[in-house]
């Protein structure tokens, strides 16, 4: 899993993959969000990088 903020809102959340599932996990101060990004690929590749430059981390996934 990758720690990254996704929401900006100062708490850190979680991206991650599965063999069959890439997955942001949301960390709120009362419990946590589990939003599945995509299912069913079989070979999921996850990259966090900011792509474009603006300061915001992007997260890129391949399946194969
Ligand atoms: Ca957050
Ligand atoms: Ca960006």
């Amino acid at each position: 899993m990758v720690p990254i903020d996704v929401n900006s809102d100062g708490l850190m959340d979680f991206i991650g993959s599965t063999t069959s599932d890439q997955f942001v996990l949301e960390e709120h101060s009362h419990d946590n969000d589990y939003i599945s990004i995509d299912q069913g690929l079989t070979q999921p590749t996850l990259e966090v990088i900011d792509l474009d430059h603006d300061g915001d981390t992007d997260a890129v996934m391949q399946g194969i």
